[in-house]
């Protein structure tokens, strides 16, 4: 990377690719920025989701419309450009015709239909840097998350989200669940929820709490993102409410998590997040389907009720489902009931 000009439009270029308002679907999201030799913002692009333009031709487009020449400016882009006519034209052509001199790439595209752009566009005379700050490269990698392990694993990367007690239980011993955790972990699951394609409950959860699987601010407030909403199993359930601005709501009817996943991937959605119940996250983690688990544990004891996770079928201990401790956090509410948080 060659100077703070260059880092700053990167930021600026992974903020807009951030932006919540793309709707859901199988592409990566992406943001470009395009720098005058002074180190000025040109033009800023952003890719829309699938069959719209790319981020880069999306910046050159305005630049051209707002009439400002880009000949020897450089191109800061959140994603390697492509290099194949896909629904769209290849980008390192696009840069290449426009006369950029340099391109700054925040992680290379994993993709082997579209990959081998920076190599594409040296071999043109462009300077290529690959070297951003750790970082921003890290952010890169983040926001893409579940499309490169969709890439990889050929289904939606599973993010499964528990709450319990100290002593593992999901409820009360007459089913009553709802306030296991406090605040802090109800905004945690919201932004779980804002970050996911796609949220699924069991049918016997969807029974019991009629959840509403939007994505809320503190206020109550619907997130500008809404995840897909769904409901796996078999059991009959009534239909999730109608709720103005939620996602819409799918019926998984099956117990099968590789064909509830192999649909929703060919649907475009690359992020699940399981919400429960034990049966639910029973069924996932007996298939090796969960890639994170997420577990808020109250401080509370009740020395009764159901389990957060449904029979393993373990009866040794030598089959214990072995996880990772990746961090542990305090959710903290001011006032109100602080809880942990584990990730696996
Ligand atoms: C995007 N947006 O801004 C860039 C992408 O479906 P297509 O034909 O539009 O091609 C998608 C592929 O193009 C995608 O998988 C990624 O490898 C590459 N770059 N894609 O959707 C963009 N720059
Ligand atoms: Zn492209």
């Amino acid at each position: 990377m060659q100077d703070l000009q260059e880092s700053a439009a990167l930021a600026r270029a992974l903020d807009i690719a951030a932006d919540p308002t793309v709707p859901l679907g199988p592409n990566p999201r992406v943001g470009c920025v395009l720098l005058d030799a002074g180190g000025r913002i040109l033009a800023e692009g952003l890719h829309r989701g699938a069959g719209t333009p790319h981020a880069e031709a999306d910046a050159l487009a305005r630049a051209a419309r707002t009439g400002r020449d880009v000949t020897g400016a450089t191109a800061v882009v959140t994603l390697e450009p492509c290099t194949h006519t896909g629904r769209t034209g290849p980008c390192t052509q696009a840069l290449i015709a426009a006369g950029i001199a340099r391109v700054v790439i925040a992680r290379r595209d994993p993709n082997p239909v579209a990959a081998g752009g920076a190599a594409r566009l040296r071999d043109a005379g462009i300077d290529v840097g690959l070297d951003v700050p750790p970082d921003l490269a890290g952010r890169a990698a983040e926001l893409n998350r579940a499309w490169e392990h969709g890439l990889r694993a050929g289904r939606p990367l599973v993010t499964a989200k528990v709450a319990a007690t100290l002593d593992g239980r999901a409820a009360a011993a007459d089913g009553s669940s709802r306030w296991i955790t406090g605040p802090a972990a109800r905004a945690e699951v919201h932004r779980l929820r804002e970050e996911a394609d796609v949220v699924i409950v069991g049918t016997g959860t969807a029974l019991v709490d009629s959840p509403s699987l939007t994505a809320r601010d503190q206020d109550g407030r619907l997130a500008a993102r809404q995840p897909v909403r769904a409901v796996m199993g078999l059991r009959p359930v009534p239909p999730l409410p109608e709720i103005r601005g939620a996602g819409p709501a799918r019926v998984l009817a099956t117990r099968d998590p590789r064909a509830a996943l192999a649909e929703l991937f060919d649907h475009g959605l690359r992020h699940v997040l399981l919400e429960g119940g034990p049966t639910l996250l029973a069924a996932f983690l007996r298939e090796g389907l969960v890639d994170e688990l997420i577990l808020h544990l109250a401080p509370k004891l009740l020395g009764a009720g159901p389990a957060t996770v449904a029979d393993l079928g373990i009866t040794g201990i030598d089959e214990a489902l072995e996880l990772e401790l990746e961090g542990v956090a305090m959710l903290r509410s001011p006032g109100g009931q602080s809880d942990a948080q584990l990730r696996f």
